[in-house]
This record gives C-alpha cells, sequence and structure tokens, in this order.
C-alpha cells in the first residue's frame, strides 16, 4: 500500500480541451438549429459525452429515435478528434509538468480519472502516459460524476485508501464526485464556481510545490 495517491481530471486540469469540445458541439448545435454559447459549454465540463446530448437535444426541444441519437454522438465524436490529432505537448497546461515531476520523482502514484473516452489518446498525444500508473477513463465508467465511481476505481488500482487520495478537478460535479469519496478535492478554477473544494487555484502556476509536500506528506 502506499500512502498517498493523487487523482488528476483531464479536461480542464492537465488540458485544455474545452475549446475543442465546444467547436464540436456548437457545429453540431448549428446544424440542428440549437443556439449555443460558450456559457452552456460550462455545463458540459466533466458531463459525459451521451449526456451532453440528451441536455443539447432538451434545450432545442428535440426528440429524436436512438439511430439518429448515435449518429450525433459519432458526428460530434468524429469533429473533436480531428481537433485532437492536431494537439501536442504545448496544449499542457501550464506548470502542470512541474507537479506530475516532482510527485514521480518522489514516487508517489498518480492516477488519471476523466470522463472522457478519448482520455487515453490525448494523454499520448501530449506525452504524458509515463506519469500514470493507471489511467481510469469514461470507457471504464458505469455512473458519471458526481458519482465517485471513477476515482474510487483510481484508488483501488493505485492502491491508496480514498481517504489518502488528492483529486485536481475543474468541474464542480468532480469536485462533488471527490469529497463523496472521502478524498482531498483541489478545485482548478473560479473559487465561486468550485465553492465545495478544499482548496482552490486558478490554475496550476498558483500552486506552490511546498504545498504539494504537505499534501504529499514528504
Ligand atoms: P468524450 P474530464 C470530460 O472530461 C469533459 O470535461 C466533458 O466536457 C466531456 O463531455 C467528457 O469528458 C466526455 O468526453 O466525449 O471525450 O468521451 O473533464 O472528466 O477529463
Ligand atoms: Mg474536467
Amino acid at each position: 500500500m502506499f500512502k498517498k495517491g493523487f487523482i488528476f481530471d483531464l479536461d480542464g486540469v492537465i488540458v485544455d480541451t474545452a475549446k475543442y469540445h465546444y467547436l464540436a458541439w456548437k457545429h453540431l448545435a448549428d446544424e440542428l438549429g440549437i443556439p449555443f454559447t460558450k456559457e452552456q459549454n460550462e455545463q458540459f465540463k466533466g458531463v459525459s459525452r451521451k449526456r451532453c446530448l440528451e441536455i443539447l437535444l432538451e434545450w432545442g426541444d428535440l426528440t429524436v429515435p436512438q439511430t439518429q441519437f448515435d449518429a450525433w454522438l459519432a458526428e460530434k465524436n468524429e469533429d473533436y478528434l480531428r481537433y485532437i490529432e492536431t494537439m501536442t505537448a504545448s496544449e499542457i497546461l501550464p506548470d502542470v509538468p512541474k507537479v506530475l515531476k516532482y510527485l514521480q520523482e518522489h514516487n508517489i502514484p498518480m492516477a488519471l480519472g476523466s470522463a472522457s473516452k478519448n482520455a487515453r489518446p490525448i494523454l499520448k498525444k501530449v506525452g504524458l502516459i509515463p506519469y500514470f500508473s493507471t489511467i481510469v477513463d469514461g470507457t471504464q465508467v458505469q455512473k458519471a460524476k458526481p458519482d465517485p465511481e471513477v476515482f474510487m476505481i483510481a484508488a483501488r488500482e493505485l492502491k491508496v485508501a480514498p481517504n489518502n487520495c488528492v483529486v485536481f478537478e475543474d468541474a464542480l460535479a468532480g469536485i462533488e464526485a471527490a469529497n463523496t469519496a472521502g478524498m482531498t478535492s483541489i478545485g482548478i478554477g473560479q473559487k465561486e464556481i468550485l465553492t465545495e473544494a478544499h482548496f482552490v487555484f486558478r490554475d496550476f502556476t498558483e500552486i506552490e510545490l511546498n504545498f504539494i509536500k504537505e499534501l504529499a506528506e514528504l
């Protein structure tokens, strides 16, 4: 058993893929004649692809057969994957590597805990796979955040007790998931939104390594 484990969300914590999700959803929404703004896109953060489409169709007051639903879901993802294809390490958010390197140097196990079914290809594109002992993504979870399932699986695979895990999250649903799991939650974003997080930082440039050291009990 390791004493402490660190779990990272992907979109909005390690990379800013929210802008690509927005473009792909916007493209589909335009096609369907449903208004879709960047503010609405905020509500899609941390939410599964399927649930995002359900919400979009609710906004547009559209009910469609399953085959059409699946076709639009696939279309959105193909569009999104075209953006992902162009990603490089330059899109890793500032100072994220500083924290990952520090934890790796001190043998603290790290997991990825993401709702995205595209988490692995994205991590591969930006070259961060080697940092993670385990990757738990949208292909493995049955229940979406705020359900703690994704983080509970990550803790189990890290072999760290949930109350010794630290979670970095940008979505309120993810913070709720971490708290329900009994983990320490670190919000990345706005204090006004991530009100339930134990700590909130605008981004990783605000996080000092001393703080990480304390969390890791080094
Ligand atoms: P995909 P995270 C989430 O990733 C995103 O925040 C959310 O906007 C997206 O809809 C979801 O992944 C599903 O992504 O369509 O790639 O399976 O923040 O949990 O890393
Ligand atoms: Mg996120």
